[in-house]
């Protein structure tokens, strides 16, 4: 504790407790994350979230989200509707416990739910807390019953305002300006969001609809097949190995369990897992379960159809999921969430649960389907005897890299300074860049490594053709961490990996490649947050004498509205990053004291994953739409 002068006393009135909805208004990254659009976002989430549990409760099954002129967000559930009787504790109707206290809702107290989702489960006060204002309205018992708050306050109290005979909630709120650095809402965050809920929820509908001006958008998700049709989804860009996906759902020891499962043509595994609808970017105990049921079923129904004999060595798990696409969706009444980023389950009866769940459903489908446990089977074993040969592969890696005595790879420019934590290396695209870059960088903390031209793609090869590749080799020897199973993020050499490609199409391909290989076998880099983008300028703009560098086209609008038009010299495009001398790339783009960053995070990577196998994959179809969808943006797309 600090030194506290004792000349004082302290009393109740002195010592000041943050109450209410004011902490959240004070410190509201604290209860969403944080106040830029991904918090904005989140909001939109806690609300849904509400009517996601009306629904899963069996109670509703259709939510309206409209995105309204002006970044109003409404949402709309066909549920029971909020309680508007007076709660006997607080003596005020129990809507208004729902949006002014903290952690109040129906999943506290008896009564409400049993399982529930909802990102950190701080409800709807805090979206009211950091609203300009809130409405929400509930049709029950034929009324229309209505209240409104502003910044978390009542100014209107809960009145009835007509009769009706529907049923259900409708909130409709706008997101504090004086709390979040951006209000815009993007709608393709939402869809994917919205997408997702729905596959988790089976059977409900969920309609989101951009109505602002210029916009125009709308999107209706409703999967009967729930997690099924996730897995279909997923492997939509890439070829299964067979039709019918495995599909299970069960309840054990008061977990529910559902999964779903596909293999692809592909080497790698992409498995999606949830609890509560919430993604567990690490995994946890459901998975661990998931996983040591497949390998054993697997192995099981293997040897009992003599594919692999009795004194065989087992199909490892590694091996068992080459190629494997799956959805492990578990409901939990009190899930422990563990680790840094609270991504990981901690409860150890999901772990059996989910094991004997896959393991007994799994078993009758392979028993069901010899044909699709033919082809699993084969392909693990296919996996396990490249699994030999990468392994060779590697030790070759690795003793050439203890003959050449660790040796750097000789592209690479090294910093001086021997301290990772004040370390940083530019991946830069191109020799002509990487030559500007090296002589721009502080050679103490900053290190470069120029890469030629695009790296291999990663998803259509093994780790053994990934490792001979000699851009990819040089990364991971210059990181020093090693790769996939024998990554280790203790032995990295810099604590920032920056990524500095064109401002181009090209570029943005590179970037893509290689935010891929590092999410596919580097992924704590990512989810440690190691990895960034560099932002270099778009436009340079010079007028008497002095430099403008404008990254994006509002921002070429601004500077020229500031400095007028009169007497500039003609506005420099930047193609690449070869066009601008060690001083400018310094200035703009290098100096820690002025750069913007990027901090690429893990929702970055998984849709930069899934960019690239739409782009790179082996169907046509997808292509075209992406290519559709985003040509405003792809120009001369070389695919
Ligand atoms: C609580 O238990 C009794 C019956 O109603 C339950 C309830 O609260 N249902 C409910 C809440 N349905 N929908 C909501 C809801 C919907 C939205 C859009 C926002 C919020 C905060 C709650």
């Amino acid at each position: 504790m600090k030194d506290m002068p004792d000349n004082i006393s302290y009393d109740e009135n002195q010592i000041q407790v943050l109450e209410g909805l004011e902490a959240v208004r004070k410190r509201p990254g604290m209860y969403i994350g944080s106040t830029s659009s991904r918090g904005l976002h989140h909001l939109v989430y806690e609300i849904v979230d509400n009517a996601v549990d009306e629904a899963m409760a069996g109670f509703c099954d259709s939510i309206d989200i409209k995105i309204k002129e002006g970044d109003i967000i409404r949402v709309e559930d066909n549920g029971r509707g909020i309680p508007t009787g007076i709660q006997p504790q607080k003596g005020i109707p129990a809507v208004e416990v729902v949006f002014t206290m903290l952690h109040a809702g129906g999943k506290f107290g008896g009564g409400g739910y049993k399982v529930s989702g909802g990102l950190h489960g701080v409800g709807a006060s805090v979206v009211n807390a950091l609203s300009e204002w809130l409405k929400v309205t509930i049709y029950s018992d034929g009324k229309i019953h209505e209240q409104t708050y502003e910044r978390g306050d009542v100014v209107k109290k809960l009145s009835v305002s007509g009769e009706t005979d529907k049923r259900g909630t409708c909130v409709e709120f706008k997101p504090d300006g004086t709390i979040f650095e951006e209000t815009e809402f993007n709608f393709d965050i939402l869809k994917q969001r919205m997408q997702e809920t729905a596959f988790l929820t089976k059977g409900l509908k969920i309609n989101l609809e951009d109505e602002r001006q210029g916009k125009g958008k709308k999107r209706t998700y409703c999967y009967e097949g729930g997690v099924k049709q996730f897995v279909q989804h997923i492997n939509r860009n890439r070829t299964a190995l067979f039709e019918n996906v495995f599909y299970c759902e069960a309840e054990k020891d008061g977990v529910n369990v559902e999964v779903a499962l596909q293999y692809n043509d592909e080497y790698l595994e992409t498995t999606y897992s949830f609890v509560n609808n919430i993604n567990t970017v690490d995994g946890g105990t459901h998975v661990a379960g998931f996983r040591a049921g497949l390998t054993k079923t697997i192995n099981d129904y293997a040897k009992k159809f003599n594919i692999i004999k009795e004194n065989d060595k087992n199909l490892s798990g590694d091996d068992v999921r080459e190629g494997l696409t799956a959805v492990i969706s578990v409901k939990i009444v009190e899930p422990q969430f563990e680790g840094q980023t609270k991504g990981k389950l901690g409860n150890s009866e999901a772990r059996y649960a989910v094991e004997s769940v896959v393991s007994e459903w799994l078993g009758y489908f392979l028993e069901e389907n010899p044909n699709v446990g033919k082809i699993i089977v084969e392909k693990a074993l296919m996996a396990s005897r490249a699994r030999d040969a990468a392994k060779k592969a590697r030790e070759l890696v690795r003793r050439k890299t203890v003959l050449e005595g660790g040796r750097l790879p000789g592209k690479l420019t090294d910093c001086s300074e021997k301290d990772p934590e004040k370390c940083e290396i530019y991946i830069v695209e191109g020799n002509s860049a990487g030559g500007s870059a090296k002589s721009a960088r502080t050679p103490k903390t900053q290190a470069i490594l120029p890469l030629r031209g695009k790296i291999l793609n990663v998803e259509k090869a093994r780790l053994d053709k990934i490792l001979g590749n000699e851009e990819i080799r040089s990364m991971i020897t210059a990181f020093g961490t090693g790769v996939h199973e024998d990554f280790d993020i203790s032995r990295l050499r810099y604590h920032k990996i920056i990524i500095m490609t064109d401002a181009d199409v090209d570029g943005a391909h590179i970037r893509t490649l290689l935010l891929t290989f590092m999410y596919r076998f580097m992924s704590p880099l990512i989810n440690e947050g190691k990895v960034y983008i560099a932002q270099p300028p778009l436009y340079k703009v010079e007028k008497s004498k002095k430099e403008y560098y404008a990254y994006s086209d509002d921002e070429l609008e601004s500077i020229l509205k500031d400095i007028g038009r009169d007497g500039i010299k003609p506005i420099q495009r930047y193609k690449g990053l070869g066009e601008m001398d060690a001083e400018q790339l310094w200035d703009t783009t290098m100096d820690p004291e002025k750069r913007v960053l990027l901090k690429v995070d893990l929702e970055d990577a998984i849709l930069a994953d899934e960019i690239f196998t739409q782009l790179m994959g082996d169907k046509v179809e997808p292509r075209r739409e992406f290519i559709n969808e985003y040509a405003q943006y792809v120009v001369n797309l070389d695919v």
